[in-house]
């Protein structure tokens, strides 16, 4: 009985001064919050986008509240409706926003209340190179990210695009959160591997809350 006092203290490994991983944070949460992706991409379907190289992004992605994140051979940009329809994009749950707001409480950032979540979607063999997330408004404002279905190995750099990055498992239901120091480390995603998940089939879907606006 004893193992029951601890099993529902989520595991909270501190990646770095401003960023903490937070396994499976959203685990009992999951199959709601995929109800929810299920009825947003119904409107707003997963599309594979253009860099402004003029490359298109093997994960396919989509977006809810009230900004999404766009690319195209304009450039990367936040906005406030969605290309491929001239819709807004559709409202942002409140499961989506309270999730993140205790997620980035438990990282050390209370008070966080995001206006965008994109959503990534991975097939077997997408991937994201090394980047910075630096598009938003205010980089004061952490970033939460929830994984869900197919295990990804994430790469996790520095601040300088050359340095040496870390490889994190991340699994179904686990949540990061990253600001302040880490808010513009350089991550990315290896290509993902074949599989199945019992809940998601064979994909993998990464949220991302942001405040970019
Ligand atoms: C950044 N998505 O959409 S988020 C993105 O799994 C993006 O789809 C990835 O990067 C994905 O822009 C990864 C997770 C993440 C975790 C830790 C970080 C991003 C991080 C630490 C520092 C900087
Ligand atoms: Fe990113």
């Amino acid at each position: 009985m004893t193992g029951d006092l601890f099993a529902a203290v989520p595991r909270v490994e501190r990646l770095g001064p401003g960023s903490v991983l937070l396994h499976a944070f959203a685990a009992n949460e999951a199959t709601a919050i995929f109800a929810e992706i299920e009825r947003i991409t119904a409107c707003a379907p997963f599309r594979q986008m253009q860099t402004p190289g003029g490359r298109r992004m093997s994960v396919a992605m989509s977006n809810c509240g009230a900004l999404g994140w766009v690319t195209d051979h304009a450039g990367y940009r936040y906005q406030a409706t969605d290309p491929d329809s001239g819709q807004p994009w559709p409202a942002m749950p409140g499961i989506f926003r309270d999730l993140a707001g205790r997620a980035a409480a438990a990282g050390g950032f209370p008070g966080f209340v995001p206006d965008a979540c994109l959503i990534n979607c991975y097939l077997p063999g997408a991937r994201m190179a090394l980047h910075q997330d630096r598009d938003e408004r205010d980089l004061a404002a952490p970033i939460v990210s929830l994984s869900l279905g197919l295990p990804a190995i994430f790469l996790f750099g520095g601040l300088a695009r050359g340095d040496k990055a870390e490889r994190l498992h991340l699994g179904h239901g686990d949540v990061i959160v990253w600001g302040g120091p880490d808010r513009l480390r350089f991550h990315g995603v290896a290509p993902l591997k074949e599989g199945v998940h019992t809940l998601l089939g064979s994909q993998r879907l990464n949220l991302t809350f942001r405040l970019a606006g």
